[in-house]
């Protein structure tokens, strides 16, 4: 098989050795899983973030395949207009990829994306999680999780609010396909990709990558991260159908989230109160999550 995980090269060769990521970086494993399946026929378009510097500045690219980097928040309007223009050309084969992070998403790329979605305009929109705006200096964004350290939200003022549901929001517009995924879990990861390769308007893939710059965690757990995010709950795998149908495609372990928290420095300030706070909204958000598959089942 060509495209398999075991490919010599990271994504089959779409995905240059020597990429300019931190070491332990998770979302250079998304964008490799999820080029293993999109293939040389896509275009990548990538909103001001970790990976603008990842991919390498012109005329340098990591990555095999076309490239547009564009503003912070512009990913899904591009994106857009670059599918606008395959279609000028008769091209219906090339997949279109808008790639954002946290903050490219779920704050100031979040009226372009809500746009397309409403539109439904035919792309594959990945949104990598690193839960802050890492490339600019470790800043809160609203993907950030309650109770994190960062550098706008430090000593005392730790993040306040709870993390943004993105993709309740994108079910909410109906969207063909959403759906969330680990690096932890790259056969899920890669399915998802598959899927969303073929179905057609906008489709979403929520992406959980940890930042040992940003999380202040060892590198060598980037990967334990990723699963234990999964398996105490704290990040479910599902997928929703046109906005409607819910499908959870693991059941967690149901692993205490101190577990998760221990191994960052981002949260060494938590008291066992604030644990106790995180693990019961954890435990009624999964809670949630399942009665929205028990209804679908009604
Ligand atoms: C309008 C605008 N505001 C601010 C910036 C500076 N900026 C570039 S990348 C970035 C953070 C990106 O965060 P995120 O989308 O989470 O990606 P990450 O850096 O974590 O990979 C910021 C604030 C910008 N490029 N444009
Ligand atoms: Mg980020």
């Amino acid at each position: 098989m060509e495209d398999s995980i075991q490919s010599k090269s990271p994504a089959g060769g779409l995905l240059s050795h020597g990429y300019t990521s931190c070491a332990g970086c998770g979302a250079s494993l998304a964008m490799r899983y999820t080029l293993e399946v999109l293939g040389r026929e896509t275009i990548v378009v990538i909103a001001a973030g970790c990976w603008s510097v990842i991919a390498g500045s012109f005329p340098y690219s990591a990555l095999n395949v076309p490239v547009f980097h564009t503003a912070f928040e512009t990913a899904a309007s591009v994106a857009a207009g670059v599918k606008a223009g395959l279609m000028m050309q008769g091209d219906t084969d090339t997949n279109v990829l808008a790639w954002a992070g946290d903050g490219g998403t779920f704050d100031i790329g979040m009226q372009a994306l809500s746009g397309v979605v409403e539109r439904n305009e035919d792309m594959i929109y990945v949104c990598y999680d690193n839960e802050a705006y890492m490339n600019t200096g470790i800043q809160r964004s609203s993907s950030t999780p309650w109770g994190a350290w960062t550098t706008t939200t430090p000593g005392d003022c730790t993040k306040s609010r709870p993390k943004k549901n993105m993709v309740e929001i994108l079910a909410a517009h109906r969207i063909p396909y959403a759906a969330t995924a680990s690096i932890a879990y790259p056969h899920d990861l890669m399915e998802k990709v598959r899927k969303a390769k073929e179905k057609s308007g906008t489709r979403f893939i929520h992406i959980f990558t940890p930042c040992p710059a940003g999380w202040k965690s060892n590198p060598e757990h980037t990967i334990r991260l990723a699963r234990l995010g999964v398996e105490t709950k704290i990040f479910p795998l599902y997928e929703v159908e046109g906005g409607l149908i819910y499908r959870i495609n693991r059941i967690p372990k149901g692993i205490p989230v101190t577990e998760y928290l221990k191994l960052q420095g981002r949260f060494r300030h938590l008291l066992e109160r604030d644990v106790e706070y995180i693990q019961r909204n954890v435990d009624i958000e999964w809670e949630r999550l399942q009665e929205k598959v028990r209804h679908d089942k009604l």
